[in-house]
């Protein structure tokens, strides 16, 4: 599946009919949302518009190294001109125009050459918007985008926006849409876009090329992640030939950790848990680590799939950390045996991608108990998710024959199939505890063994 010509005809249109763009990654920007909008700032402003990126938080500086990165500005200013008409109509003419501010007041001194100004000639109007069109990219919801929404819901509600990403979990807000949740980044889906208009596509400088792989590779993880498809392997090797600089692009997002990040690694290491009855592993860092280790929560990214997530045998891997404004952020992977879009969503209304998704619990006591409350929530949606999937087994392979809902039919089969080895997984560790004299009731016992360990 990829984007259908009437959404791309619609954004290309969307972005001709305006000029003064809007462009805006989501809060706690990863590199992908980062390059997204910067790849946005060089095509759109290469084609005359006026545009302006605004980054929701501090930018990493990890990513200086991003072209345009200087150009990021950090809040949105609605700013609106208040015009002051004088209609010249009777024969006026105007000699100067003077100002004085006394008392709080601006007076406008309009100074004629011939005739006189009466009041009866003067109109007043608000004068244009700063922005006619916010592109928002790598963005599911536009709660995502945090306070730079929150605090401008107005002008969301009055501006036109187009949503461009790559999230199943995408609320299709927004007037446009340009959402593949097959592209392995948010950055794929603008290289296609891009591709498609004859205009631009000469457009895609080495800059822009950089840019794009740069979400390719961070969001595929250097291609390691399932999400990578020979699409995106393909965008790759176009990019290259366009010249992005693939080794810059690795030197500044990999080789680059501070001691402090790697301290908060190592404690993290240190605190991973296995439960490999309900098969999930995760970790927490604390409020407290970080302040031990002189980190900031955003070195906390990069633990899960580089770590974490390297445990084999599990199906979901989890990472659990404070953050500095308050309460606690999960980051989920998942093998395809379990959608952990879905896990996160209905457990703790997040959400994100079938095989990586997060939430966020903003109040709780104690950090550590939160954890394993959330711990045993996520064990009851895998269970849920692995009976239905055991439910509709049959089913699925009498009916296989009819592909009529449109969905893939090859990627369904490849989740059914590793779904049943996650199950049979789970059978041979429930009969090996059993044949160890163990009692294995459901989730709780195994939460309440992990409870006495930290
Ligand atoms: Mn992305």
């Amino acid at each position: 599946m990829s984007l259908p010509p009437s959404e791309i005809a619609a954004a290309t249109d969307a972005i001709s009919r305006h000029q003064r763009l809007l462009v805006i990654p989501h809060a706690n920007v990863d590199p992908d949302a980062l390059s997204s909008a910067l790849a946005c700032y060089q095509m759109f402003s290469g084609i005359g518009k006026d545009v302006t990126v605004i980054c929701p938080d501090t930018p990493p500086e990890s990513l200086r190294f991003l072209p345009g990165f200087e150009k990021l500005e950090g809040g949105i200013a609605e700013d609106r001109n208040f015009v002051i008409t004088i209609n010249l109509d009777d024969g006026v003419e105007v000699d100067k125009l003077r100002y004085t501010v006394e008392d709080r007041k601006v007076n406008i001194i309009v100074v004629p050459r011939t005739g006189k100004i009466s009041t009866r000639q003067i109109t007043f109007a608000e004068g244009e918007r700063r922005y006619d069109l916010i592109v928002v990219v790598d963005t599911a919801d536009l709660t995502l985008l945090g306070a730079l929404y929150t605090d401008h819901i107005d002008l969301f509600s009055q501006i036109p926006v187009l949503n461009v990403d790559h999230h199943i979990s995408n609320a299709r807000y927004g007037q446009t849409h340009l959402i593949d949740p097959t592209a392995a980044s948010a950055t794929e889906v603008l290289y296609n876009w891009f591709l498609r208009v004859p205009d631009w596509r000469d457009r895609i400088t080495p800059d822009v090329a950089t840019l794009l792989l740069t979400g390719l590779i961070t969001d595929t993880r250097s291609f390691q992640n399932p999400n990578t498809t020979p699409r995106s392997l393909e965008a790759a090797a176009e990019l290259l030939e366009r010249g992005a600089r693939q080794q810059e692009i690795i030197r500044h997002i990999y080789k680059t950790k501070p001691l402090s990040t790697l301290k908060i690694w190592g404690r993290a290491l240190n605190r991973i848990q296995m439960d490999s009855v309900s098969g999930i592993v995760w970790s927490g860092v604390s409020r407290e680590d970080l302040q031990e280790m002189e980190a900031s929560s955003k070195e906390t990214h990069g633990i899960l799939d580089e770590l974490i997530s390297t445990i084999p045998n599990a199906d979901v891997h989890v990472l659990f950390a404070e953050v500095e404004e308050g309460g606690l952020k999960a980051s989920l992977r998942s093998s395809s045996a379990i959608d952990c879009s879905r896990l996160a969503g209905e457990t703790y209304g997040g959400g994100g991608h079938p095989r990586a998704s997060g939430f966020r619990v903003k109040n709780y006591g104690n950090f550590q108990l939160q954890i394993l409350e959330c711990i045993k929530k996520l064990k009851e949606g895998m269970e849920r998710q692995r009976r239905e999937s055991e439910e509709q087994k049959p089913a699925s392979f009498t009916a296989s024959a009819s592909n009529s809902t449109g969905q893939l039919p090859a990627a369904k089969e490849t989740s059914k199939k590793k779904s049943r080895k996650a199950s049979e997984l789970k059978q041979e560790d429930v009969m090996e505890k059993l044949s160890n004299g163990k009692k294995v009731g459901g989730g709780t016992d195994v939460v309440e063994e992990i409870t006495g360990k930290d």
